[in-house]
């Protein structure tokens, strides 16, 4: 029997049966690696560590995408950062009014392979006439990208390992401040509470965010497969609150299927457990 193991902390694993491995890869960027399993579909790791696969993608893509356009369903302009599976990028185009989804994705290798691999989160994304798609850092784009250009800024990124580590600095979050619009709104891969590196990795993002944003929420969703299935996105905004201006009758308007993100679930996972809330204010 074959086995993928992910060291959850230093006296923690998860491991998952798989029965064949589908391809493996470095690229000048990281170690890819494809699999075919039973429990969670087909899924694939990036140094080793789980980001995608076909069972509980819908819960990842669902609450980094949704929450953002009930608060605000004007949003027109769009920035994907990462997010290569594509799993992001097709939730958005599912917005009628969307007109430009930017995605700035460091690795083609990454997309390309979901292409292959993981249809479910890749296809038809490259073929939208809204999509730009751009194979580079992320930090770059921003640093180039003119003044107050987007509504929304999606942050779909690996852990502040590698080549994800710009992502979670200062400087990322203050580009991504300056390129969106007085009604902007940043969303970002939070990290998870409960393990304590990566509550670590949390506290940091959070503290950097708030200095630099006037509102700044935090909400969570259960992912099985990422470390202690506990994990969070950010909320930040120039203006909007997220629970203050939750706006359901709209976005129900919409009309959208969704599996796991719902109007009510949008109140509730803006309610924190106690720990997480004390370790989120804490300097
Ligand atoms: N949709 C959920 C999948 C991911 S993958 C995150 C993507 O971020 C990867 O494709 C990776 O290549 C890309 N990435 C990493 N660093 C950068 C960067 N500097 N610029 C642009 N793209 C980048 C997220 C999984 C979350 C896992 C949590 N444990």
């Amino acid at each position: 029997m074959n086995w993928y193991t992910e060291q959850w902390s230093d006296d923690c694993k998860f491991s998952l049966r798989y029965n064949k491995e589908l391809h493996s890869e470095q690229t000048p960027f990281q170690k890819i690696d494809f699999y075919e399993g039973e429990e969670f579909g087909t899924f694939f790791t990036l140094d080793g560590l789980m980001m995608v696969n076909e069972k509980d993608e819908f819960i990842y893509h669902d609450m980094i995408t949704h929450p953002a356009f009930a608060t605000n369903p004007d949003i027109k302009k769009v920035l994907v950062i990462g997010g290569g599976d594509g799993g992001t990028a097709r939730e958005v185009l599912r917005y009628p009014n969307v007109e430009k989804v930017v995605m700035a994705e460091i690795d083609e290798r990454v997309f390309r392979l979901c292409q292959e691999y993981l249809p479910v989160t890749a296809k038809g994304v490259e073929e939208d006439p809204r999509m730009e798609l751009r194979f580079e850092d992320g930090l770059a784009y921003v640093k180039n990208a003119p003044d107050a250009s987007f509504d929304l800024i999606l942050v779909d990124s690996t852990d502040p390992i590698s080549v994800g580590e710009g992502l979670f600095t200062t400087a990322f979050y203050k580009e991504c401040f300056r390129v969106l619009n007085d009604k902007g709104i940043l969303i970002n891969q939070h990290e998870s509470p409960y393990f304590a590196e990566y509550a670590e990795n949390m506290k940091k993002a959070h503290r950097k965010i708030r200095d630099i944003f006037p509102i700044t929420n935090v909400y969570q969703y259960h992912m099985p497969t990422y470390p202690s299935g506990h994990w969070l996105f950010g909320f930040a905004s120039k203006a909007f609150d997220p629970l203050k201006d939750l706006k359901a009758a709209e976005w129900e308007k919409f009309g959208l299927e969704t599996k796991y993100y719902n109007t009510d679930l949008h109140k509730g996972a803006f309610a924190l457990p106690s720990y997480v809330k004390e370790a989120l204010l804490s300097d």
